[in-house]
């Protein structure tokens, strides 16, 4: 059981509410499927992913983007149970879509990159470091009903 000190919950807040879903869920979901071209195959569907300014202007992309990013809020209100908060989830990933669970860190690693850049001097070691906590937590729960 993870436990959470005042200020990692204050911090993780706080960072959350600098987010702007529909801004970071598409640029880090693009990252994700440039950077590591090999997450593309669970996207067949997605339509033209073929270069980088086709995955940039992916409206597909760009929608899912926001629907990942948006799962996380789950983690914020449930900082305490976020193992069980993602039981569907990570089964849907695991069971319907078939996703290798070594790509929820890479994706998060893009997140975290993308809202670094973006946050810039409000994102320093400690913020990161808590924020990176949160992900890492996040991506085990996702990656629990994997068998
Ligand atoms: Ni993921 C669908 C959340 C990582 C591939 N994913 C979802 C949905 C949510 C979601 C929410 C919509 C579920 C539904 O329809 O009920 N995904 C998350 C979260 C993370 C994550 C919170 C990590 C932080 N997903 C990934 C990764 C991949 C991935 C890393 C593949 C590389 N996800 C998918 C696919 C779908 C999906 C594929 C179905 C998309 C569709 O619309 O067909």
């Amino acid at each position: 059981m993870v436990g959470w000190s005042s200020s990692e919950r204050k911090i993780i807040r706080s960072v959350w509410e600098k987010i702007s879903i529909a801004e970071v869920g598409p640029q880090a979901l693009a990252s994700c499927l440039i950077v590591y071209p090999w997450t593309q195959r669970y996207f067949g569907a997605f339509g033209n992913l073929s270069s980088v300014s086709a995955i940039m202007g992916n409206p597909k992309v760009a929608a899912h983007g926001m629907v990942v990013l948006a799962a996380l809020e789950i983690a914020v209100n449930n900082m305490d149970d976020i193992k069980n908060a993602y039981a569907k989830l990570s089964e849907l990933h695991c069971e319907k879509l078939n996703v290798d669970p070594d790509n929820f860190r890479l994706l998060a690693d893009c997140l975290t990159i993308v809202i670094a850049n973006k946050f810039a001097d409000d994102f320093g070691p400690e913020v990161q470091a808590v924020w990176q906590k949160f992900l890492a937590v996040i991506v085990s729960a996702l990656s629990k009903q994997y068998h």
